[in-house]
């Protein structure tokens, strides 16, 4: 069996049953001028996960393994949007730079040009940070006959770390590429990586990208 070498251990996966899951590669969340920038954080924190993605996802699909891409949005009329998650994001539904923000079908709530999904591959449109959450995600991996999860995307502490948990408590094996993955806060980032890893793997695995790229070229 493929192993990468991760942390706290190898990370033995069969390529049958592995997914890619790709999260939230929004351009709200990664474009300059964009939602995520407007809050005041450096989208370059973001932005350093689109080479190594690139790279995986294409050796990925030369593979011939599936890809699941999502994107956290709301339905234009918001009535998938908790009134207390609107309360901590006012600014969902209002208009910003690339259209109204998180809202299924706008210009910046689509993924970036870099990482668009190719035909066939699934896409998962989620309300919440996890991806497991009011969606089909359950569903199509239990189609697919998915045991293990390569897990990558942004924010590590946020939409990640969430559907990671989810996965743990399903049963997936999780690993987490830490280059493939990004916050806009450095020591979230770092801390965020050690909590997977940690006691033993206490929910995943934490490796970088090459790592995995050796055992499926
Ligand atoms: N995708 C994701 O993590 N959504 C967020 O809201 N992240 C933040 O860091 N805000």
């Amino acid at each position: 069996m493929p192993t990468v070498d991760a942390r706290p251990g190898p990370f033995a996966f069969d390529p049958d049953t592995t997914a890619l899951l790709v999260i939230d590669m929004q351009r709200d969340f990664l474009l300059p001028g964009g939602f995520g920038e407007s809050l005041g954080n450096d989208v370059a924190e973001l932005r350093r996960t689109i080479g190594p993605l690139t790279a995986l996802i294409s050796a990925w699909r030369t593979a011939g393994l599936p890809i699941i891409h999502t994107r956290e949005g709301h339905l234009p009329d918001l009535s998938d949007c908790p009134p207390a998650k609107l309360r901590r994001g006012p600014m969902i539904g209002q208009k910003g730079t690339f259209g109204r923000i998180l809202i299924r079908g706008e210009y910046g709530h689509d993924i970036i040009d870099e990482l668009r999904p190719e035909p066939g591959e699934v896409v998962i449109d989620k309300p919440g940070k996890g991806a497991f959450y009011a969606t089909e995600l359950s569903a199509t991996l239990e189609k697919l006959g998915t045991r293990q999860l390569v897990v990558t995307g942004v924010t590590t502490e946020v939409c990640v770390h969430t559907t990671v948990r989810e996965a743990n408590d399903r049963g997936f094996e999780c690993l987490v590429l830490a280059d493939c993955v990004g916050s806009y806060f450095p020591e979230f980032q770092q801390a965020g990586l050690e909590m997977i890893a940690a006691q033993g793997g206490i929910f995943g695995w934490v490796a970088e990208s090459p790592a995995l790229l050796k055992e499926i070229a």
